[in-house]
């Protein structure tokens, strides 16, 4: 059988020997491993201190990490590219995670390109407090992001799609509409993708494993994943795993119903709200926090509609949760 895996091994001083396929526990003793080929790969996976990494052979080889990461506190995590040494045909080890683009902390994924924040415009009911909210999350974490809407097959769901594109899109965020079943809306979404590192995030029951089933039919499956891709009753996602889709991947994660901002200083929250960051610069003080200050420029502008009102209450929202957290600490 042919083997790409190529070995080199040297004892004592007979020069180096070529093992194709080799393994350590086939070499007598005095041999001792001098170089060896790595492949390069990305992880799509991550369960139990496996690491299902995706390699350039177009294989996904399952792996452990060298323990000298444990040592160093370097976790890897999906999304990381790394070295793997090879072991047989179908497994591996780490042995090197590349330095990481960033890290996004929820879902822990590294390297991504772009967010896709998911929301459901019914069943869930939609809630402009948790748009604002995720998207402040990911403003936060400076990776560029787009809005998807679906089930936009449901009842109402067309009114209020025009009304939140009418408040998205112009903020400069890309904002589509998916429905099931016509798989309408599946052209927009995959001009998202090609050749990124896409994330999709949102709360459970939005539409995301539904996403990647029935509108990205070309993204490839690692294993593992297969019984939740050919289920089709209720399947709640439990692991973030990236499937490889038009040169680059995307991500399905779990839902999450809490996101947690509390670490921010309350003069970093207006940053993460476009509009409330642009318009401060007119405010009087520097450190405005655009409450009841004098000299407020914000606070008219949700007043007369220069700003969307429900952004600017939203925005109050969290910055009473951001106080109410801070007070809790001290
Ligand atoms: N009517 C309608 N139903 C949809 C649409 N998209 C998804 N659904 C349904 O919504 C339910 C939840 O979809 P999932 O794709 O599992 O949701 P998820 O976001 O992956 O949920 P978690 O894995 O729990 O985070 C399923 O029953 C889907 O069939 C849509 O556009 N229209
Ligand atoms: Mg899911
Ligand atoms: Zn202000």
């Amino acid at each position: 059988m042919w083997c790409k895996t190529l070995v080199i091994y040297r004892d004592g001083g007979c020069g180096p020997r070529v093992l194709l396929g080799g393994q350590p526990e086939r070499l007598g003793r005095g041999w001792r491993r001098i170089s060896e080929l790595v492949i390069k790969g990305r992880i799509v996976k991550a369960i139990s201190g496996f690491y299902y990494v995706y390699t350039e052979e177009l294989r996904v080889r399952s792996c452990r990490a060298r323990g000298v990461f444990k040592k160093r506190g370097v976790k890897p995590v999906v999304g990381d590219h790394v070295d793997v040494e090879p072991i047989g045909l179908e497994e591996g080890t780490v042995v090197q995670v590349a330095p990481r683009r960033n890290l996004m902390t929820r879902p822990v994924v590294a390297n991504v390109d772009q967010v896709l924040l998911v929301f459901a415009l019914a069943d869930p009911p939609l809630s402009l407090y948790q748009v604002d909210k995720l998207l402040a999350a990911v403003e936060c974490e400076s990776i560029a992001c787009a809005l998807v809407f679906t089930k936009l097959d449901l009842p109402g769901a067309v009114e209020d799609f025009g009304r939140v594109s009418a408040i998205y899109g112009p903020l400069g965020y890309e904002v589509c509409a998916l429905a099931l079943p016509e798989e309408q809306g599946g052209e927009a979404l995959r001009a998202l993708l090609g050749g990124r590192v896409t994330v999709l995030a949102g709360q459970s029951g939005v539409g995301k494993s539904t996403i990647l089933r029935n509108l990205l039919p070309g993204a490839s499956a690692t294993p593992g994943a297969l019984s939740e891709r050919s289920g089709r009753g209720k399947q709640t996602t439990t692991h973030v795993e990236l499937f490889a889709y038009a040169g680059g991947f995307v991500a399905d994660t779990p839902g999450f119903s809490q996101i947690d901002l509390t670490q921010l200083e309350l003069t970093d929250l207006r940053r993460l709200f476009r509009e409330i960051d642009s318009i401060s610069q007119e405010c009087e003080f520097r450190g405005c926090l655009h409450e009841t200050e004098d000299g407020c420029a914000v606070r008219p502008a949700a007043a007369s509609g220069r700003m969307t009102a429900s952004r600017y209450d939203h925005y109050l929202q969290l910055l009473s949760e951001l106080k109410e957290a801070k007070a809790r600490r001290y």
